[in-house]
This record gives structure tokens, sequence and C-alpha cells, in this order.
């Protein structure tokens, strides 16, 4: 008799327990326990509207093993840090998403959402304080690796924000391919520069140039004398190509995918879905809308150190997000180079 009732006790427990487990485990509940010396983190993801991340700063330390439990609360969102190769978890509305994690070297970093939430999506970011056990987190997690060299833009003294009309323009887009077919040599100081340690050789000159001053300096030097003013162009653009290379071009095209077409449009029009309560002046909106970089009166008449500086720093009272506590120094600049295809027909 007694036995009976134990065998039928452990078959009722298998019949309701599986189930209830396994329906647990798809709504993200069940999980297996945290390992000994696991620190779990609980965070909560909500479109900045809604709280966006909660809590807004996670402190932990070098070295350790923490379990990240992250609810989300309304919509999908994506969980990245900045400055780091971690990749991206996706986070399920309704659902517990958990996952282990060794933090990044010690520094402070930004957490950030990866998926379109809402209009504000780009608010939606943390700090991740990562100390070494000894003292509180200082600086950012990148520039403390690296000699804090401020950014191109700063060393020039450019303004960013000042409107920088192209003298000269093209009218429709210039080839590369033309320009290398014309058989002429670049001047030198439209060539990359290859010095030894050069950032893969890319063309650091050419950085502080504008489309439209190289375009002038071409026009003035009797060598291309004979050339019309799209042959000219088509050399510009060839130059400009010259400068970067298709691993940067793919890795600044992955970027823009991620986080510019939003708002600045597939095509680089201006046109994103993002940018268009923005275009609206009032409470919403800014009055100004995402820059059109197919637009070569103005594409043409900035620098890349304009454009790095204005993705690194963002707008001044605009829509335009910044993007230095996200992006590395590499990842900007192969985004800059990217937005010249927007111009230039590589
Ligand atoms: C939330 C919408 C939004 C997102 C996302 C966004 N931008 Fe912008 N961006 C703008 C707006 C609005 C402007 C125009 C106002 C200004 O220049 O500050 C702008 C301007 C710029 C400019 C200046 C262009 C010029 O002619 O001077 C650059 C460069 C730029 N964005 C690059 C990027 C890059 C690269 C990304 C992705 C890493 C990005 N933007 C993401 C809204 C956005
Ligand atoms: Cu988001």
């Amino acid at each position: 008799m007694r036995q009976e009732h134990i065998a039928l006790i452990i078959v009722l427990l298998i019949l309701i327990g599986l189930p209830a487990m396994a329906l647990l485990a798809r709504a993200g509940l069940f999980s297996p326990q945290p390992a000994p010396g696991e620190r779990v983190i609980e965070l909560t993801a909500a479109a900045p509207e809604s709280g966006g991340w909660q809590p807004e700063t996670v402190r932990m330390t070098a070295g350790e093993q923490v379990r990240f439990r992250i609810r989300g609360a309304d919509v999908t969102h994506g969980f990245a840090i900045g400055h780091t190769d971690i990749p991206s978890v996706t986070i399920e509305p309704g659902k517990v998403t958990e996952f282990v994690f060794t933090p990044p070297q010690p520094g402070r970093y930004t957490f950030y959402c990866t998926v379109w939430c809402s209009p504000n999506h780009w608010r939606m970011r943390g700090t991740l304080e990562v100390t070494d056990g000894t003292q509180a987190a200082t600086g950012n997690g990148a520039s403390s690796r690296a000699t804090p060299v401020p950014p191109l833009y700063q060393q020039l003294g450019l303004d960013i924000d000042a409107p920088h009309p192209a003298a000269h323009f093209p009218t429709s887009k210039p080839s590369a391919a033309r320009g290398a077919a014309l058989g002429l040599p670049l001047p030198a100081d439209l060539s990359p520069v290859s010095s030894p340690d050069g950032e893969d050789g890319i063309g650091e000159g050419l950085r502080q140039l504008s489309p439209s001053t190289a375009f002038a300096r071409l026009r003035a030097d009797p060598a291309y004398g004979g050339l019309s003013d799209s042959q000219l162009w088509d050399l510009v653009a060839l130059a400009w190509r010259e400068s970067t290379t298709s691993a940067r071009l793919a890795q600044g095209q992955a970027i823009y995918a991620a986080n510019c077409a939003a708002c600045h449009g597939q095509t680089g029009r201006g046109d994103g879905p993002g940018g268009r309560a923005l275009r609206v002046a009032g409470p919403t909106g800014m009055g100004k809308g995402p820059a059109n970089f197919t637009d070569a009166s103005t594409m043409a008449g900035g620098s890349a150190a304009i454009y790095q500086g204005k993705i690194l720093r963002g707008g001044m009272g605009t829509g335009m997000p910044y993007w230095g506590p996200i992006l590395t120094d590499d990842q900007t600049w192969a985004v800059v180079d990217y937005l010249w295809t927007f111009l230039f027909d590589y």
C-alpha cells in the first residue's frame, strides 16, 4: 500500500512537474541557479518613455563573473556595451533573458539599446562602472586604455556646428572607377599617406580636406588643365576611395545600418523613419531633420574630421545623438569612410 502511494506521488510529480517546468522555461522564468560566486544583476529594459534601463547604473568588479537577468518590459530591446566587442543580446518583451558575463577592464562604459524601440530609442543608455576592487571607476573604458588623444576636430580647432556649404560640388555622382580609368597619377597631397604606424595606411591628410577643396586644388594645377569638371570630380572620388579599404567600408556600412539608417535613411537621404518627427519644430521635433548625405552642395563642403566630430559629440540642440561612448575611434572613422559612398560612386 505505502509503496503504491509513493509510486503514485512520483508519477504525479513527473506528470505535473515536467510540463510546469517546461512552461516556466518557455516564459524565461526558470533557469539554472547561478553558479557559486556568481553575482546576479537584475535589469529591466523599457522604452525611454517608460523609464529606459532600470537601474540606470550598474557596478561590478573586474574579474568577477556576473549573471545578467534582464526583464523585457514592453517591446523588443537589445543590450550591448559600447567600446567592447561583447556581442549584443536581444531582450524579448515579457521574458527574462539571462546571460553570464565577465566585465571588461576597469573603467566607465555605456550600455545601450540596439533595437529601434521608440522615437527616443537612442536615449536608452546606462552606465556600467567596472572597478578593480580597490578604487572607484574613473574615466572612460576606452580612453583609460589608450593614450587620451583629443579627437581630430578638437586638435584642428574646427567648429563642427558651422554650416559648410561647398564652393564646388558635382552635379552627378562622381565615379572612382572612371577616375582610375583616366590613368593620371594623383598629386602627392591627395594620395593616401602610408606612414608605417598609420592605421592600414589610411590617408590621414584627406581627413582634413573637403572634396570641394580637393577639387579646387586639382583645378588650379596645370597638370590637370585639360580635364573637364566631371573628370576632375572622378579624380576626387578616386582619391577618397584610395584613402580607405573595402574592409573598412564594409565595417562602416554595418555600423551605419545598425545605428544611423533609422534617421539618415538606408540611402543616406535623411529620410529614415526616426528622422520624421525631428523635422517638425515643436515639442517633439527640433526643426532640423537628419542630414542628407547625398546632397553634394553641403556634403562636399565638409571634411571627415568635421563629420567624425559630429558623430562623436552629437548635435547641439539637434536630434543628432552623440556616439563617443559607444563607437570606438576606429568605428567612427569607418562609418565616416562609408558616408562618402553617398557622395561618390566607389
Ligand atoms: C535620432 C536620429 C539620428 C540618428 C540615429 C543619427 N543621426 Fe546623424 N543627424 C541627425 C540630425 C537631426 C542631424 C542634423 C543636425 C545636426 O547636424 O546636428 C544629423 C547630422 C549628422 C551629421 C552632420 C552632417 C553635416 O552635414 O554636417 C553627421 C556626419 C551624422 N549625422 C552622422 C550620423 C551617423 C554616422 C550616425 C550613426 C552612427 C547618425 N548620424 C545617427 C539625426 C540622427
Ligand atoms: Cu531601443
